[in-house]
C-alpha cells in the first residue's frame, strides 16, 4: 500500500539513492518530460549517476526540451540496455502502472519513489510523494528541489533546469490559464524566471506554434460550421472524403472544437469526425466543449462517452444529420 510522504521525506529519500532511472509516462507531454529532465539535472548536480527514460519519443511540439537535457543519458523512445544500469527506479507524473508503456513495463515493480500531482495514484510503490493541489509534477518538483537545496546547501536549479521546470508547469496549467493554477504555481513560475527561464520564448514554443495542416483543418471546420439554439450551439464536422481530398490526418483536427468554442455567444461546441470503419457502419467521433453552465460530460454519457464538465467525447452511430439531431436535442435539455 502507498504511504504518502512529505516533501522533506521525498528530498531525504532521493539523497539516499544512486544509479537512478527516472521514468516518465508514455505519450510524453511537457510536464512529464520537463520534470524528468529537471530531476535528472538536479541529481547530476548532486553528483549522482542518473538517466531519464520514456517509452515514446518526444513529440514535435516539445522536442525543444532536448536543449535542456543531458542527451547522452536521455532515452525518449530509445533503448538504454548496456548503456545505463538502473539500480533504483523513480517516477515522475505517472499516475498508474499502465501509463509507463509497454517497452518499460518491466521497471514498474522496481519503482521505489514516485512524485505525482494527480488526484488518484494507483502505483504500488513504497514511497509516494503526491500533491493533488499542485498544477503539475513540475510545480511539485520545484518545491522539492528547494527543500533539497536547504538540506544540502547546494544550488540545484541552474538556467536549463529552470527552463525545463517552467515548461512543465506552463504545459499542465495551460500557460497558467486553467483552474489548477494557484498562487504557489505563479510563485514557482516567478522564481524560475528569476533563475533564467525565458517565459516569452517558452510560451511561444509551447503554445504559439501550429502546423500548417492544423490551419487547413480549421479552415475546413470553419466552412462546415452550423449554429443551433440561437447561436448557443456550434456544430461542425469532417467526413472521410473531405479529409482525404485535403490530404489531412484525423489528428490535424484536434484544435477544431476549441476554435468553435471561441465564437461569441456559443455555450457548447461540437466537432464530429467520421469514423466509418471497414464494416461500413456510419459513425462519428464527437468532441464537445462548453464555456460556462453546460455539462458536456453528461451530454456525452447519454451516448456512452464521458470526460470532464467542460471537455468530453463520445462516438455516435448514424448519418451526419442523425448525429446532429441527437446532440442538438441533448443540448436543448440542458439549456433549460
Ligand atoms: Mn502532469
Amino acid at each position: 500500500m502507498n504511504s504518502n510522504i512529505s516533501v522533506l521525506e521525498y528530498a531525504q529519500k532521493l539523497l539516499t539513492l544512486d544509479n537512478i532511472l527516472i521514468l516518465t509516462h508514455s505519450h510524453p507531454d511537457g510536464d512529464t518530460a520537463g520534470t524528468g529532465i529537471a530531476l535528472h539535472r538536479a541529481l547530476t548536480a548532486l553528483g549522482k549517476n542518473a538517466a531519464v527514460a520514456c517509452t515514446d519519443e518526444l513529440p514535435e511540439h516539445i522536442e525543444f526540451l532536448y536543449e535542456y537535457a543531458y542527451p547522452e543519458k536521455c532515452f525518449f523512445g530509445t533503448p538504454f540496455e548496456g548503456i545505463f544500469d538502473a539500480e533504483n527506479v523513480v517516477s515522475v507524473d505517472i499516475a498508474s502502472p499502465f501509463l509507463v508503456g509497454s517497452s518499460l513495463s518491466q521497471y514498474v515493480p522496481k519503482i521505489c519513489l514516485a512524485l505525482d500531482h494527480h488526484d488518484i495514484n494507483t502505483l504500488e510503490v513504497p514511497w509516494l510523494f503526491a500533491e493533488p493541489e499542485s498544477s503539475s509534477a513540475g510545480e511539485t518538483l520545484y518545491y522539492a528541489l528547494r527543500e533539497l537545496e536547504n538540506i544540502t546547501g547546494k544550488k540545484l536549479i541552474d538556467e536549463k533546469t529552470a527552463c525545463a521546470l517552467y515548461c512543465a508547469i506552463a504545459s499542465d496549467s495551460g500557460n497558467f490559464k486553467y483552474t489548477n493554477t494557484k498562487e504557489r504555481t505563479m510563485h514557482a513560475a516567478g522564481e524560475l524566471m528569476g533563475l533564467g527561464a525565458d517565459n516569452g520564448e517558452i510560451s511561444r514554443r509551447l503554445f504559439d506554434i501550429r502546423s500548417l495542416e492544423a490551419f487547413r483543418a480549421e479552415a475546413l471546420c470553419t466552412r462546415n460550421v452550423k449554429f443551433f439554439c440561437g447561436g448557443k450551439l456550434a456544430f461542425s464536422h469532417v467526413n472521410n472524403a473531405m479529409r482525404q481530398e485535403e490530404g489531412l490526418l484525423e489528428s490535424d483536427f484536434e484544435t477544431c472544437v476549441q476554435l468553435l468554442r471561441m465564437i461569441r455567444g456559443v455555450e457548447v461546441a461540437i466537432f464530429a469526425k467520421e469514423k466509418t470503419g471497414d464494416d461500413g457502419v456510419e459513425k462519428y467521433r464527437i468532441s464537445m466543449r462548453s464555456n460556462t453552465f453546460a455539462d458536456v460530460a453528461e451530454m456525452c454519457a447519454v451516448f456512452g462517452g464521458g470526460g470532464h464538465k467542460k471537455a468530453a467525447g463520445c462516438t455516435i452511430e448514424g448519418t451526419l444529420e442523425e448525429v446532429m439531431e441527437k446532440t442538438v436535442a441533448e443540448f436543448e435539455k440542458v439549456q433549460g
